[in-house]
């Protein structure tokens, strides 16, 4: 049975996802709470694998488009069942970066698959791993790109496959994660991240503390 929370970030390139997963985590923390960090693809070692291939071609060959799909899929469902439902079951709580909403907005709206199509595969992949809340830190697609280039400078040697597809499959993306936003507002909360991290990581807490903590 599931007695931890999952808390997924959703949101375009550059948006500040891991940044803002590290301060809710600390902020968890701070209360007492076993909190799980774990990312999309990945987070196991059959899904870093995947990611090598998804990423940067570890196979040698670019994904066809369904491939594709299925590849984020399999690190999907590896990760529920030895990483994230094992954490819940026991109390804990599971901020995953990027869940099944991404391969919504990325192949669903991003390549054009139909969202049926990608929600009954997600929902295989899932199984009873459902988030309880999914934050959706939207950017603009330039201040995103440009977030990520002065990143590069530092950190990632080169763009990924995904990160270097045109700018329209970006602002695809955007739109689909808004328009799923809309379609389930139950679970979905959508924050401005075109604001330093300061504000936008009190906006997270707050949302968070609210739905989680109502007697804080
Ligand atoms: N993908 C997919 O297609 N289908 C799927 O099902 C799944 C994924 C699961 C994974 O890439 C790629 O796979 C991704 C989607 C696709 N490709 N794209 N595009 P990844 O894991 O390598 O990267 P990412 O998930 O896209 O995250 P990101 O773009 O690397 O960044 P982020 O986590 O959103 O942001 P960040 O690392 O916290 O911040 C980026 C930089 O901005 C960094 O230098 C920060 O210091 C800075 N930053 C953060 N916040 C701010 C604010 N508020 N102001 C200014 N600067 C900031």
């Amino acid at each position: 049975m599931k007695k931890g929370k999952l808390i997924t970030f959703e949101g375009p390139e550059g948006a500040g996802k891991s940044t803002q997963a590290a301060m809710l985590i600390a902020k968890l923390e701070a209360k007492g709470v076993e909190v799980i960090y774990t990312r999309e693809p990945g987070g196991t070692k059959l899904g870093e694998a995947i990611r090598g291939i998804l990423q940067y071609n570890a196979a040698g060959e670019d994904p066809c488009p369904e491939s594709e799909v299925l590849l984020f899929e399999a690190s999907r469902a590896q990760l529920v069942r030895h990483v994230i439902m094992p954490a819940l079951e026991r109390g804990a709580w599971v901020i995953c970066d990027r869940f099944a909403d991404s391969t919504t907005a990325y192949q669903g709206f991003g390549r054009g698959f139909s969202v049926e199509l990608i929600d009954t595969i997600n929902h295989f992949a899932i199984g009873e791993a459902v988030p309880d809340m999914t934050l959706l830190l939207d950017v603009n697609v330039s201040l995103g790109m440009q977030r990520c280039a002065k990143r590069q400078v530092g950190k990632k040697a080169q763009s990924d496959r995904i990160e270097s597809e045109a700018l329209e499959f970006h602002e695809k993306v955007r739109r689909g994660y808004l328009e799923l936003a809309a379609r389930n507002p139950g679970r979905f909360r959508k924050v401005d991240a075109m604001r330093d991290a300061l504000p936008i990581a009190e906006d997270i807490w707050k949302l968070v503390s609210d739905a989680f903590f109502p007697e804080d």
